[in-house]
């Protein structure tokens, strides 16, 4: 592999940060006035997600958010992402507030920014109230978007003073594509009809709640956050390279170009309309998509993806790779994997942070990155966690040679904090710089570890990323 070789050089300001989401480390899902959301009843259906595990008590953080921010203080972190539980603080999704809710996001921001933290704030990690999916079918109705302004006003209001970044929706891409393409998330549905209208809806949700943002006078910045894997061709035959154009086109362009230009990408159209699928616009639409311009791009990068040229055409739309016009999905030979089979390929993530500037000029903030892994706790402690400290070196670097060719990064928010509930395999999928004592059986002690690579990433922090070679 290219080693990249730029000098090390960050901006002074950067946001070296690491993130969570609520659903993944709070637990007490039944606690303080909150209500289910569509995980909590989603994954208490038998064989939804990996040995059946959820998030009822996740890794405790709802009652152990001051240690847990002890150990970010400790570490020097300069800024702290998560998400705010829509059903801890709207547990009918809309109407009546409960107090209990906006306490705890009350004393966890505050004593981030006590501890020099920067809070960052993601409106909507998933978690949707289960009230909102019983009423109306939740993101596949027009009234979730007034109801998702609704809260997301409150959010501004109640919070604004203190936040100065927040995230609108995390990974649209993924969550829609697996809730109604694949039925792998809620709602588990398998229909590339419905999906399609569920992505426009949530497109004219995002857009709604940025323009609310901005024309509210809040002061901050305000963004979605995108999963980008960026395309590339196995070779450098045209089809491939084709292919390759198509795949980007629809995998990535498709979510892009709306929140940062509010237009679909006239292949795309052109590409859905051929095989009847509707996005199920409407007049008017069209300008709410165009007000909604982002202040900066999340990007959440774990791994690229190859392409090969594939002529045969599917007979369904069963998965999302089938819809990209003579594009099939390959191994690619140059890269190793994770102990869950995911690319490893630091120079993907400058591809794709080139690929962003050269596109659409906003500055941008990495809102995940990271390496899940078995990690072993040795009798005295420790955990040696040497591989993840490679990964978010190497990953650094890329960012480091970016900044240096002139995009523009203003932080980067490792995935994650500390270890967390990965959403379809379970606990034993590690990313955190802190070790919990749990597993996929049962909540054992939730005692936290520092790993190697928290010591690592603090002296990285403390040296502006000079320490990183
Ligand atoms: C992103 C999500 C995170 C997190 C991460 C790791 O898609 O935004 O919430 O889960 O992926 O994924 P996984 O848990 O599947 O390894």
């Amino acid at each position: 592999m290219r080693s990249l070789s730029t000098e090390i050089s960050f901006p002074d300001n950067f946001l070296w940060g690491s993130s969570s989401a609520a659903y993944q480390i709070e637990g007490a899902h039944d606690e303080g006035g909150k209500k289910p959301s569509v995980w909590d009843c989603f994954s208490h259906e038998p064989n939804r997600t990996f040995a059946n595990t959820n998030g009822d008590i996740a890794v405790d953080h709802y009652h152990r958010f001051e240690e847990d921010v002890e150990l970010m203080k400790e570490m020097g972190l300069k800024a702290y992402r998560f998400s705010i539980s829509w059903a801890r603080i709207f547990p009918e999704g809309t109407g009546q507030i409960n107090q209990e809710g906006v306490l705890f996001y009350d004393q966890l921001i505050d004593l981030l920014i006590d501890s020099g933290i920067e809070p960052i704030v993601t409106i909507y990690h998933w978690d949707l109230p289960q009230a909102l999916q019983d009423r109306y079918g939740g993101w596949e109705s027009r009234k979730i978007i007034d109801d998702f302004a609704y809260y997301a006003s409150f959010l501004f209001d109640h919070f604004g003073d203190r936040v100065n970044h927040w995230i609108t929706v995390n990974e649209q891409n993924v969550f829609v594509m697996q809730g109604w393409l694949f039925g792998l998330h809620p709602p588990g549905v398998k229909d590339s009809k419905r999906a399609f209208k569920v992505n426009h809806i949530v497109n004219l949700a995002n857009a709604k709640v940025i323009d609310l943002f901005h024309s509210l006078g809040n002061k901050g910045k305000i963004g979605p956050s995108f999963a980008y894997s960026p395309a590339y061709s196995v070779d450098s035959s045209p089809e491939s390279v084709l292919a390759m154009e198509n795949f980007n086109v629809f995998f990535t362009d498709f979510w892009l170009d709306v929140y940062v230009r509010g237009i679909y990408p006239s292949f795309v159209r052109k590409r859905l309309t051929d095989i009847g699928i509707s996005l199920g616009e409407l007049p008017g639409d069209d300008v709410v998509l165009r007000r909604g311009k982002p202040d900066f791009i999340g990007i959440n990068y774990y791994q690229s993806t190859s392409v090969t040229f594939d002529e045969t055409e599917p007979k369904n739309w069963s998965s999302f790779s089938t819809l990209v016009k003579g594009a099939k999905k390959v191994s690619n030979p140059y890269l190793k994997k994770t102990d869950w089979n995911w690319t490893i390929d630091p120079i993907g993530l400058a591809v794709t942070l080139r690929r962003l500037e050269s596109r659409y000029q906003l500055p941008i903030l990495i809102t995940e990155n990271g390496l899940g892994a078995h990690d072993e706790l040795t009798e005295d402690g420790c955990i040696h966690d040497q591989y993840r400290i490679s990964y978010l070196k190497e990953h650094l670097i890329a960012i480091n040679e970016a900044i240096a060719d002139g995009v523009t990064v203003i932080g980067y928010c490792s995935w994650s904090f500390t270890d967390l509930l990965s959403w379809l395999n379970g606990y034993k999928k590690r990313y955190g710089f802190v070790y919990v004592d749990r597993d996929d059986e049962s909540a054992r002690t939730l005692e936290r570890y520092r790993k190697d690579s928290f010591h690592w990433y603090q002296k990285v922090i403390e040296s502006n990323g000079l320490n990183l070679i």
